[in-house]
């Protein structure tokens, strides 16, 4: 990738090599939310990954698949015929290529010179997603011919349902045909859950003497336009595209007729602006984003500043803000891994961005969670439990689980490998219960907290009462046989991160129990009759002493687990100086790892950063210095944990090699790292480690707690957040800290170095 000091706002790759597309179109896609496109080319490579999603679409393709993100029919194809040769960058001669993302406008702009024969022309391929208008898009290519002799083009251009993913294919195919003469449609609808789709496109031609046709094909539709460029002249082709589903929460009528009425009233409403108006406006939306709490940081490493833009634009063109039956992916929009399916990646680390800087959006991302708790139930009872289970992987919030059972080959067997992150990976019920408190702590939303929040905590409370076993020889309550963070160890009794944050939930419970009965009665009995609290909470009270915790050893290490610490150690050089993930797998299987103290990712120390309040400093520095060494940190989750971690230890110089290093994750030179979709909790990790690392921003307790750090490579930090409804901006300078907010609104109460201080408008902490 190439960027450009002067431009902390665009990527660009220069220079084209198909080998490496998956790359550019992850890291480059477009969306709004709404939907996610990778950034495939108009033409065809074989090494393509062409996926576009709208999210929430979920379909399941057959009985024995989980639902998935469908991929749906493309709309930014475009073949080009130069004096009857197919157009391929892999042919002829190709110079002066760049394919580069305005993160500040989310337009895509690929430009480029292509020699074949005697034909010279110069591309310029521009398409955005709108921003303002969620179901909008549109393409604007400009051909030129550099030569002085006519060259014959034909555009073969329209929408293909072809598209699979990888092989599944979600619809049935639908009607298509063409409507008012302009407008081309196509009509599917996905095999299972029967969501009606509907794609309209138009053209906008300028060139001369043009001759076309519209063809259709299996699954195909589309405009052959015909035409000769004459020496040192260009013809452009504009592509206006839409998609409605019938699943659409802003349009009032789901019939499939109702549908494609709105769409070609839309089109051509839009006949009268422009391209470049309609990305003027999309451009506007964008701004909005960007005014919010903009981060500043004054340093040389430009690409510091240019990681948290390209970390923001990604976290809003993933997050579904407009309705909260959906969530976030753990690839966001922008490919096929993980299936579109949401994990804890969300509420701990995608949720506290939007906590702090957009409550709305942090809100709907919650409530998706309340309207889970059929979901959760469903799972709790399956496996034999009481109240919310959440699912490890989700999809629609009532679905329950939709993890995978099968999944990559076991080098040793040669048989698939079992997932059995569905059945045992169960922190994700404390991790929700988690960001759904700091949810309320940091925006103080009453009516969230007291219609939708205390049930989620209570229910969740209810499952781990029913999941811990007594152990009679030991006395103590344990929850053996699950997977931790760290998923290279499963079927482990006592996973510290696990049992803690099991801990937490219930005395959190028990906590607000108390409170409610004596602060807020009504509410309580309220709760008490829908889950029956009398009797949950009779039986919490007397586990919750009780509950194993894992204990440090003399050398002051928490065992991850109960046989963690006496398993063999290796040297881990070699896996962790790889670019790539997974090394380790070409060596060992799972079985293996199992029994080694190699860790994948923040596991012990997730526990001591997300807890920090419970941990005294120098035990958090033996574990960071025992456990580091033995993380591979083949997720991607893990190297912002450190960097925050070790910033909290005041290693800012290591803190700051973790930070860049996860700032490369999908930013960096390694070209195969995105092929499955960008890594959506590291962008969250990339925030949290400016704002709650060198920021130093946390909930402790309920309590907002404020010390920055600095790097020795940035000399000033600015960042803003959201709290209790105060704007409030921090400058973090070597010297101290400066926070100011409007002086009308409430005085804001945090604590720094032990000391608590009051924000009426501004306070110089030195
Ligand atoms: O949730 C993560 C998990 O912690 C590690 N494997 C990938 C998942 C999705 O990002």
């Amino acid at each position: 990738m190439n960027y450009v000091k002067e431009n902390l706002w665009q990527i660009e790759e220069v220079g084209f090599d198909s080998r490496y597309l998956g790359k550019t179109e992850s890291i480059m896609a477009l969306g709004n939310g709404y939907l996610g496109s990778r950034s495939a080319t108009e033409e065809h490579y074989t090494t393509e990954r062409r996926d576009t999603f709208v999210a929430g679409t979920f379909n399941k393709f057959a009985e024995n698949e989980v639902s998935e993100l469908p991929n749906i029919p493309d709309m930014w194809w475009m073949d080009f015929i130069i004096n009857g040769e197919i157009f391929s960058l892999e042919k002829g001669i190709t110079s002066n290529f760049s394919k580069r993302l305005n993160l500040k406008n989310g337009e895509l702009i690929r430009e480029f010179d292509w020699e074949f024969a005697t034909i010279k022309l110069h591309f310029t391929f521009r398409r955005f997603v709108s921003k303002a208008r969620r179901h909008y898009l549109s393409s604007f290519v400009t051909v030129e011919n550099l030569t002085d002799i006519p060259i014959s083009i034909q555009i073969r251009s329209g929408i293909d349902g072809q598209v699979t993913n990888s092989g599944s294919q979600h619809f049935h195919e639908g009607e298509k045909g063409l409507v008012n003469g302009k407008y081309i449609q196509m009509m599917p609808q996905t095999n299972e859950s029967e969501i009606d789709f509907v794609f309209t496109i138009g053209h906008r031609l300028n060139a001369k003497n043009v001759s076309e046709r519209i063809e259709m094909g299996r699954r195909q539709i589309f405009m052959n336009y015909f035409f000769d460029l004459p020496s040192n002249n260009s013809a452009t082709i504009e592509k206006r595209m839409s998609v409605y589903t019938s699943i659409d929460n802003d349009i009032s009528d789901h019939e499939i007729s109702e549908i494609r009425e709105t769409a070609i009233s839309e089109m051509e409403a839009l006949e009268v602006f422009s391209f470049e108006e309609l990305l003027q406006e999309s451009a506007e939306k964008w701004s909005e984003i960007w005014e919010k709490h903009p981060i500043e940081i004054e340093t040389e490493n430009f690409k510091d500043q240019l990681a948290i833009h390209f970390a923001k634009y990604h976290l809003h063109i993933m997050t579904p803000a407009h309705n909260e039956h959906m969530n976030i992916g753990a690839k966001g929009l922008s490919g096929e891994g993980y299936k579109g399916h949401t994990f804890w990646d969300t509420e701990i680390f995608m949720l506290p961005y939007f906590n702090f800087t957009h409550p709305e959006i942090a809100k709907s991302l919650v409530t998706y969670r309340y309207l889970g708790l059929d979901g959760a139930h469903k799972k709790a009872r399956n496996n034999g439990y009481e109240g919310a289970q959440y699912p490890w992987e989700a999809a629609n919030p009532t679905d329950g689980e939709v993890t995978p059972v099968w999944g990559a080959a076991d080098i040793v067997t040669g048989q698939s490998t079992k997932i059995w992150s569905g059945f045992i990976e169960q922190h994700i019920t404390s991790d929700v219960t988690f960001g759904v408190k700091q949810y309320i702590d940091v925006t103080g939303d009453q009516e969230f907290t007291e219609q939708k929040a205390y049930e989620i905590l209570f229910d969740t409370a209810k499952f781990w009462g029913s999941r811990l076993e007594y152990n009679t020889e030991k006395d103590y309550y344990e929850i053996k046989d699950v997977i931790g963070p760290d998923e290279y160890k499963e079927h482990v009794n006592n996973n510290a991160y696990t049992n803690y944050t099991a801990h937490w939930n219930v005395t959190y419970a028990l906590n607000l129990a108390k409170e409610l009965k004596e602060h807020d009665p009504e509410t309580f009995e309220r709760l008490n009759q829908k889950l029956e609290l009398d009797n949950v909470l009779a039986d919490l009270a007397r586990k919750v002493d009780k509950i194993f915790l894992p204990q440090p050893t003399d050398e002051g290490i928490i065992p991850q687990d109960d046989s963690y610490l006496s398993k063999k150690t290796i040297d881990l050089t070699k896996y962790k100086s790889k670019d790539g993930v997974d090394g380790l797998f070409h060596d060992y299987n799972l079985e293996q790892v199992n029994e080694m103290q190699i860790t994948k990712q923040a596991d012990v120390l997730l526990l001591l950063y997300l807890f920090e309040g419970l941990f005294p400093r120098e035990m958090k520095l033996k574990n960071f210095e025992y456990y580091e060494p033995k993380t591979t940190h083949d997720s991607s989750l893990s190297l912002s944990t450190h960097a925050i971690l070790s910033a909290d230890l005041g290693k800012l110089d290591e803190s700051y090699e973790f930070f860049e290093k996860a700032c490369n994750i999908d930013m960096g030179e390694y070209m195969k790292s995105s092929d499955d979709g960008i890594h959506a909790g590291s962008l969250g990790g990339i925030w949290q480690m400016i704002v709650f690392g060198y920021g130093g921003v946390r909930m402790i307790d309920g309590k907002l707690r404020i010390e920055p750090h600095l790097p020795k490579a940035w000399n000033k930090l600015t960042y803003g957040f959201d709290y209790h409804g105060e704007s409030i901006t921090v400058v973090v300078m070597k010297e101290g800290f400066e926070l100011t907010k409007e002086d009308n609104g409430n005085d804001v109460v945090f604590f720094s170095n032990g000391e608590a201080y009051t924000l009426k408008n501004k306070l110089s902490i030195l």
